[in-house]
C-alpha cells in the first residue's frame, strides 16, 4: 500500500515520557516534534540512544502541514494541542494514543471523522536519576482501527510495537477495557507510591475488583459488554508493566495535574448521567485531586 503513496509528513505532539517513546519509535519517518521540551531526548530500552528530531515550541510557526499528527500529550495540555491543530494543521488525521475517554469531544470543532482514537500498553517513564532519560518498560500492544485511509499505512511497517488492527466495534471495547485498567492501576499506584508491578502485594489492592465491578456496570449502561477474564487481563496488565512507574504516579512525583479527570471522573459522569453509583471512583477521584491539586 505505502509503495504508491508518499510518506507522510508526521508530527508528534507532546514531549513527556510517551511522546518521546513515539519519537523513539518513528524516528526514521524523521518526525516534528511539537511541545515543550526540545530535543535531544536520552531513550533506554536496554541500551541508551541518544534522539535528536526537528523541534518546534508551540507557538513557532511550521513549514509543512502534517499529514498526521499523533496526539501524545497529558490531558493538561490538550488544550494547546488543540489550538496547534485548529491552527497549523486542521486538515491533518488525528491518531489520538491518549489515556482516558473523550478525546473527541475534548477536541472540538476538529470533525470526528478526522480523529482516530487508539489506545496502547506501552509504558515508558522518566528515570528517577535523570529526567532527561526515558526508559521503555513494555512495548505492549497498540490498538487501532482498520481504516483504508492511507495516511496510517506507515504504523504497517513498523516491527515494533504490535500493531492490531481492530473493527471501530472491537477498538471501543478495547478504550473501555484499558480505561478500566487505568482507573484501578493509575489511581492506586498512585496512592500505594509504588510500581505497578508493587501493587498487588499492597493492601489497595483490595479495592481493584470493587473498582473493575463500578467500570463494568457503567461499560454496560454505556453500551459496552466487555466480556470475561477482566481481572485477569488486568493482572497481566500489571504484570508485564511490572517496572513501570504509572503515568499517574510520575504526574504526583512531579507535582503536576493527573489525568483522573478523564480516567475515574469520566466514569463518575457517565455513572452519574446513567444512574449507575461509583462511589469508589469518586473516592479515588477526590483522593488524587487533593494529592495533585
Ligand atoms: O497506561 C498506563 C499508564 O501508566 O498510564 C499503563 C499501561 C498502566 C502503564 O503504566
Amino acid at each position: 500500500m505505502e509503495h504508491s503513496t508518499p510518506r507522510p509528513v508526521i508530527a508528534i505532539l507532546g514531549t513527556g515520557a510517551m511522546a518521546r517513546y513515539w519519537a523513539w519509535v518513528l524516528k526514521d519517518r524523521t518526525p516534528l516534534i511539537v511541545g515543550q521540551a526540545p530535543p535531544p531526548y536520552t531513550i533506554n530500552q536496554g541500551r541508551r540512544e541518544v534522539l535528536n528530531l526537528p523541534y518546534a515550541a508551540w507557538h513557532d510557526p511550521i513549514s509543512t502541514p502534517p499529514d498526521v499528527v499523533l496526539l501524545l500529550t497529558k490531558w493538561r495540555n490538550l488544550d494547546v494541542a488543540r489550538d496547534w491543530i485548529l491552527r497549523l494543521a486542521p486538515n491533518s488525521l488525528v491518531v489520538t494514543l491518549m489515556n482516558g475517554m473523550g478525546q473527541e469531544r475534548a477536541l472540538s470543532p476538529l470533525p470526528e471523522q478526522q480523529i482516530v482514537a487508539g489506545i496502547t500498553t506501552a509504558a515508558a517513564t522518566r528515570d528517577d536519576h535523570d529526567q532527561r532519560v526515558v526508559l521503555i518498560r513494555s512495548r505492549g500492544d497498540t490498538f487501532l482501527p482498520h481504516l483504508s485511509d492511507h495516511r496510517l499505512a506507515f504504523f504497517e511497517r513498523l516491527a515494533s510495537p504490535r500493531i492490531q488492527w481492530v473493527s471501530p466495534e472491537e477498538l471501543w471495547m478495547r478504550r473501555w477495557q484499558k480505561l478500566l485498567f487505568n482507573s484501578v492501576i493509575n489511581p492506586l499506584s498512585a496512592l500505594a507510591d509504588c510500581p505497578n508491578g508493587d501493587l498487588p502485594r499492597h493492601p489497595l489492592w483490595s479495592l481493584a475488583p470493587r473498582l473493575l465491578d463500578e467500570g463494568q456496570a457503567v461499560a454496560l449502561a454505556a453500551g459496552c459488554q466487555l466480556g470475561q477474564n477482566l481481572t485477569r487481563k488486568l493482572g497481566d496488565l500489571v504484570e508485564e508493566t511490572r517496572l513501570n512507574v504509572s503515568s499517574m504516579l510520575q504526574d504526583v512525583r512531579q507535582g503536576l495535574p493527573t489525568e483522573i479527570a478523564a480516567i475515574n471522573g469520566f466514569l463518575v459522569n457517565e455513572g452519574s448521567t446513567r444512574g449507575i453509583p461509583t462511589p469508589l471512583n469518586r473516592a479515588l477521584v477526590d483522593l488524587i485531586e487533593a494529592l495533585a491539586p
